[in-house]
């Protein structure tokens, strides 16, 4: 067996006026509470040092920017990597990037044991809207504030497995699980921000927790692998966010799971052995599959 302990780290709500510094301690704190329990890897959620800024329209850069990282580790975030070091243990955060050419993604990286960047993944699921939709109760404006991502989805050799990453609303896609899968990914780690309410299909909202569960369940079962999914939750400026942050197995069972809406750590052990079965058998995707009559999937 080869088993990673997971802890994964739910945040609850992040106000517009909490600052980075607030958000980091909350974050150390967890980090803490993950190292007693021996975790090996930390998972915190999509866009963790702030507010979830897409629900705002907003036209002034600056405004906008602030909520973007210009560099990681930043002064601000550099105390996660430095007690991560510390603790011995790995993590995968999600943040707004500003690059130096002026390129702005939602993305995540995974760290490693000694506090190195050994992976990056930028979002190409963007949920929502561009324009301006007052009629919204809030707005989701992933499609103005963030590029399509360019990275594809990979996997990299770490914590003894092969780990993928994703970001929220990819979570809803077969194809994001699927493209790790045929790289024999065995550990999935997505952060996710998921407003109760979806303002253009109301009646979906009583399915909130349910479909979160299921388009993880299922990519995990259908590409033998685990899946950690984490929310950032709670009620932020007004606007409600599921929590739910589940650890699920390659068998699709979901074996931890967080119950409250605030800062949670869900911690498992994980062993990266249980996807060999799936990956034997069920979905032996050489035995089984056929591309040839997949086409459809790929054409624009
Ligand atoms: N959030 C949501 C998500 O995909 C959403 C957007 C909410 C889509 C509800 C569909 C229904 O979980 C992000 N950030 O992608």
């Amino acid at each position: 067996s080869r088993i990673v302990t997971v802890g994964a780290a739910q945040m609850g709500p992040i106000q517009r006026a909490h600052s980075r510094r607030e958000v980091v301690a909350r974050m150390v704190e967890l980090m803490r509470e993950a190292a007693s329990h021996r975790c090996d890897l930390v998972v915190f959620p999509e866009l963790t040092l702030t507010t979830f800024f897409p629900r705002w329209w907003m036209e002034d850069q600056a405004e906008i920017d602030a909520f973007f990282e210009r560099e990681m580790p930043s002064n601000e975030t550099a105390p996660l990597f430095t007690e991560a070091k510390r603790l011995g243990i790995g993590f995968s955060l999600g943040y707004a990037e500003l690059t130096p050419e002026g390129r702005r993604f939602n993305t995540a990286i995974l760290v490693n044991k000694s506090a190195e960047i050994v992976g990056k993944y930028r979002k190409i699921h963007l949920p929502g809207h561009a324009g301006h939709e007052p009629w919204r109760a809030f707005q989701h404006l992933e499609k103005r504030y963030f590029e399509v991502g360019d990275l594809s989805w990979g996997t990299w050799n770490a914590f003894g497995g092969a780990m993928g990453m994703m970001i929220c609303n990819d979570r809803r896609w077969p194809e994001s699980y699927r493209v790790m899968g045929l790289q024999s990914v065995e550990m999935i780690l997505l952060g996710y921000n998921t407003p109760r309410h979806n303002p253009p299909a109301p009646d979906h909202d009583r399915l909130s927790e349910f479909h979160n569960q299921l388009v993880m369940q299922a990519g995990a079962y259908q590409n033998g692998t685990w899946v950690v999914g984490v929310a950032k939750a709670g009620v932020e400026e007004g606007c409600e966010m599921i929590g739910g942050s589940s650890i699920i197995a390659p068998t699709g069972e979901v074996i931890g799971q967080a119950l409250t809406q605030d800062d949670e750590l869900v911690v498992a052990r994980c062993d990266l052995d249980l996807t060999k079965s799936y990956k034997a058998t069920t979905f032996n995707f050489d035995m089984h599959r056929q591309p040839d009559q997949y086409r459809r999937i790929v054409e624009q």
